[in-house]
């Protein structure tokens, strides 16, 4: 079944494309121009579109060149870089945003954001018609795509992969594709690449959603799709509305019982600052002190990212806010403050839930988590979310109407409204930190738990995170859902031997999905003991791989 149909997906009403841009600059209007009306018979007509789309793409991919030297790979999350250096590249991805868009007959996204990289960075990827990321099996085509060296090597890939994959291309064709940025300076005229890459597939329009968190983004996605209103405001509705409704059916002992309403959240000087200062103002229920809201430099000495790494404060946080609850999001908001490692999965296999491993990444873990009613998953850095199947929330609407007529008002019918409305404040394309950060508030406040009630539920291992530069990242292969290295032959050995050095110790070295390093990571009783342990296999990997400097 392909994602359209899977997701219901319905086609949207979409205006004119444009046609035939023209360029003067790297950065040219991108107003629509209306397709000109050429009677010929079918098969003149199909020969004619197919020139116009070839000299339009031969034309704008020459307004594009690759700077010399520059090969990127898709990566865990999409292409990412140094802006300077993107321009060609998100113009490719918008191409290919637009193919998949007239593929699926249906809403695609494009994000442009290096979320927790430095701000001279930037990056694109692609959110499907479901919202999630891009399909696994297109990522080859965005790799050779946006590594093609000139405009007619990149006619003949879109040319060959349209063929294998039924693309139509005969101009008779529709798509969307919704248009969102980060904060970064360079966001803005990299969008307008991505808008000439679009455009340049015809009969696909290009909608500028601005500046916007990468979770609204895949959220607008999945509801254009579903067929459902997806503004901004929409979404702010959604997240407000649904934790009223959880606010509302507190059980009632518990309803004074957490005194402290406020939370305190770093917005990594990034888009999650600034919208959140919008969300805030719709919840009565709580009050957020958003910091960090893009006053100082994005990502530098704030947000998730740094909080998690360095295990540090950040910036305009001090011992004032001792006490009170505090979360750090990262640069597009994705990401919300830490809570994962080897005690969790300990703690939570206690409880009786199975536990399953993917390979890092959300794509890996958000397909996992889909295949089970309700599928809960998080990375140790702070991305998660909860997914509800449609099977499961079909079974529940039912049983709350079931309970309307023959319970109204009991603990079950409440039970049912309370998870039905998680299933809304929770996002379901992406995970996302505002709603993740509410959920939390609205655990807490039905639990009756104070933060350091909720922290004595287990303890985290100290761990320590470490990189290291090698020759070539790509000689480390894993097995395992990345906890076993295969490759170079020898080196797990040496990991097993240094680990079994430390009780309770873990060790897991994998190739970064971001970064040219290859990361390490360590647990183990004491906090000596995890840095000890990290410090010992960066240097093995660096014997290994490496320039041999940690000698
Ligand atoms: C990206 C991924 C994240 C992964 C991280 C690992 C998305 C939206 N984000 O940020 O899931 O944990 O890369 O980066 O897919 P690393 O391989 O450099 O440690
Ligand atoms: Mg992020």
């Amino acid at each position: 079944m392909d994602v359209a149909q899977s997701i219901g997906g319905q086609f949207p009403n979409i205006p004119p494309a444009p046609f035939s841009p023209s360029c003067t600059s790297s950065h040219f209007s991108a107003s629509p121009k209306v397709r000109p009306y050429i009677k010929l018979d079918v098969n003149q007509t199909r020969k004619q579109m197919n020139e116009q789309q070839r000299s339009i793409l031969l034309h704008s991919a020459s307004c594009f060149p690759l700077p010399p030297g520059v090969k990127l790979s898709y990566g865990t999350a999409g292409f990412r870089a140094d802006a300077s250096l993107l321009e060609s590249t998100v113009f490719r991805v918008g191409i290919l945003a637009a193919l998949r868009s007239v593929q699926t007959r249906s809403v695609v996204g494009l994000m442009i954001t290096a979320s927790h990289n430095q701000a001279s960075d930037n990056g694109v990827k692609v959110a499907d018609p479901s919202g999630g990321m891009l399909s696994q099996h297109w990522e080859p085509f965005a790799d050779t795509l946006s590594n093609a060296g000139d405009p007619n090597t990149l006619l003949q890939l879109i040319d060959d992969f349209a063929k294998k994959e039924k693309i139509p291309l005969e101009g008779a064709s529709e798509g969307e594709v919704l248009l969102g940025r980060d904060t970064r300076p360079s966001g803005e005229f990299l969008a307008e690449a991505a808008k000439q890459g679009i455009t340049s597939i015809m009969g696909v329009n290009a909608t500028d959603m601005g500046v916007m968190t990468t979770p609204q983004l895949h959220w607008m996605v999945r509801s254009r799709n579903k067929g459902m209103e997806a503004s901004e405001n929409n979404y702010y509705d959604q997240l407000s509305t649904s934790f009223r409704c959880l606010m509302e059916y507190i059980p009632k002992g518990n309803r004074n019982f957490n005194v402290n309403d406020k939370v305190i959240v770093d917005g990594a000087d990034g888009v999650g600052g600034e919208k959140l200062e919008i969300l805030k103002k719709l919840l009565s229920d709580l009050s957020i002190d958003v910091r960090n809201r893009g006053d100082g430099v994005l990502n530098e000495g704030v947000g998730a990212d740094f909080v998690q790494k360095e295990k540090i404060i950040p910036r305009s946080f001090g011992p004032a806010d001792v006490g009170f609850r505090c979360a750090s999001l990262d640069g597009d908001a994705d990401r919300l403050t830490a809570y994962a490692n080897g005690a969790s999965t300990y703690y939570l296999k206690q409880l009786g839930l199975e536990v399953v491993f993917t390979p890092t990444g959300v794509k890996y873990l958000h397909e996992k988590a889909s295949e089970y009613d309700i599928g809960i998953y998080f990375e140790a850095n702070g991305h998660g979310t909860i997914l509800f199947s449609e099977s499961f929330l079909c079974w529940l609407e039912g049983r709350n109407n079931e309970l309307t007529s023959t319970s109204k008002c009991s603990e079950q019918q409440e039970a049912a409204l309370r998870l039905l409305a998680v299933s809304k404040l929770i996002n379901q394309a992406v995970g996302d930190s505002f709603s993740g950060l509410l959920l939390v508030e609205a655990i807490l406040k039905h639990m009756g738990w104070s933060m350091f009630k909720w922290n004595e539920l287990y303890h985290d291992l100290p761990s320590r995170q470490l990189k290291v530069k090698v020759v070539d990242r790509t000689a480390v292969i894993t097995a395992n859902a990345e906890t076993v290295v295969v490759r170079p032959i020898g080196i797990q050995e040496a990991i097993n031997a240094e680990t079994a050095k430390y009780p309770h110790g873990r060790c897991f070295i994998r190739p970064s999905g971001t970064e040219d390093v290859i990361r390490v990571y360590a647990e183990a009783i004491s906090q000596e003991a995890a840095d000890s342990l990290a410090n010992s296999v960066a240097t093995l990997v660096d014997q290994f791989l490496g320039f041999n400097t940690t000698k």
